[in-house]
């Protein structure tokens, strides 16, 4: 799927690059991104709800390119998932129908297998270990498989949060075995799924922008997000506890098709790449900061917030990860070289 021609073959001067556009588009094809009034657009696709810092770090990448590179960029950032539907975001890049988005570890998964590993609950420990595991040469290692296999180019990681559950009723929840029965909603792919019933629970698949109204209605009884899109989605209006699992250190990888990437001049290239690396920090800044103060926002708005056995859920969780396929295609040792990272 790569494209294999050299990055300085495909940085084409500007009217020659403008000529074969229009070739592209007489023949109804898009292997470019397209130039509105001279300037290169760049789409980008996110389910994420406005007030979400997720969805709010796109106006960074914006502000930011408008600073470095005037007038060379119309950044067109489309969220609540209206663009593409979560999930679709991957393949659109590849068409060459969308340049930007923020794919999850369980969005690569489907086509690095490897990359599971990151989808696996308490694998990762904290923010500041994901920040060092995807700017070492795991990261390095996983990006280029990425790009190789799926004809796109992770160029910075922001951190979602740490996802915790959150419950329509009240229940006591002390081990896996507590949410026996309990009907809780994933994103809708089957890495997802894994997780919610590596957790206990009966794991049913849902688009984000159905959550709200599923939690409302009864047709769920929880989900599982980080506090911050607990906060930004409205979920605690509908919901009555949270069970503090902490069990996945979830990232969002910013990542551009190497189709937009390749159209652009090295020049451009550095300044695309400090923008996402500007977004990823203020996103993760922002969230870890306001992940630190939400529990008494949650308990001021009625909430029950409770602790369960965590050794238990590490115990249960971590065996079904290592009895899994998904383990099967972890390169051996992988899982040491992680649990070095410091
Ligand atoms: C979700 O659907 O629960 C999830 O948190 C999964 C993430 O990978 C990401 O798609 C996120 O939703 C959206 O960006 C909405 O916050």
């Amino acid at each position: 799927m790569q494209d294999k021609t050299p990055f300085h073959d495909q940085q084409l001067p500007s009217p020659k690059r403008r000529h074969l556009l229009l070739a592209a588009a007489a023949l109804g094809a898009s292997a470019l991104p397209a130039l509105a009034q001279g300037k290169t657009v760049l789409r980008i696709s996110t389910p994420a709800v406005p007030d979400d810092w997720h969805a709010k770090m796109w106006t960074v990448f914006k502000d930011s390119l408008e600073k470095s590179a005037p007038g060379e960029f119309e950044v067109q950032i489309n969220l609540n998932a209206t663009l593409f539907k979560q999930g679709a975001e991957s393949a659109a890049m590849a068409r060459g129908n969308l340049e930007l988005a923020t794919l999850s570890a369980f969005d690569i998964a489907k086509f690095v297998p490897e990359f599971s590993v990151f989808t696996a609950g308490y694998m990762v420990r904290d923010p500041a270990q994901q920040q060092k595991i995807f700017q070492g040469p795991i990261g390095a290692e996983m990006f280029k498989a990425v790009a190789d296999k799926m004809d796109v180019t992770p160029l910075a990681t922001a951190y979602l949060g740490t996802r915790q559950l959150n419950l329509r009723e009240v229940r006591s929840v002390k081990t896996p075995a507590d949410l026996k029965g309990v009907k809780l909603r994933m994103p809708g792919s089957k890495e997802w799924l894994f997780l919610g019933e590596a957790l206990g629970a009966t794991a049913t698949p849902l688009a984000f922008g159905e959550v709200y109204l599923g939690l409302k209605t009864g047709t769920i009884d929880g989900q599982d997000n980080p506090l911050p899109s607990v906060r930004a989605a409205k979920f605690y209006e509908v919901t009555k506890q949270i069970v503090l699992t902490s069990h996945l250190v979830d990232s969002l990888f910013i990542t551009i098709s190497n189709k937009a990437l390749a159209a652009l001049t090295p020049a451009q290239r550095q300044k695309v790449m400090a923008a996402a690396q500007a977004t990823a920090q203020y996103n993760n800044e922002n969230r870890i900061k306001e992940e630190s103060q939400l529990l008494e926002f949650f308990r001021k708005e009625g909430l029950q917030v409770s602790t369960p056995d965590l050794d238990a859920f590490h115990k249960a969780v971590q065996q079904r990860y290592q009895n899994s396929d998904y383990a099967k295609a972890w390169p051996a040792g992988l899982v040491e070289r992680i649990n070095a990272v410091r």
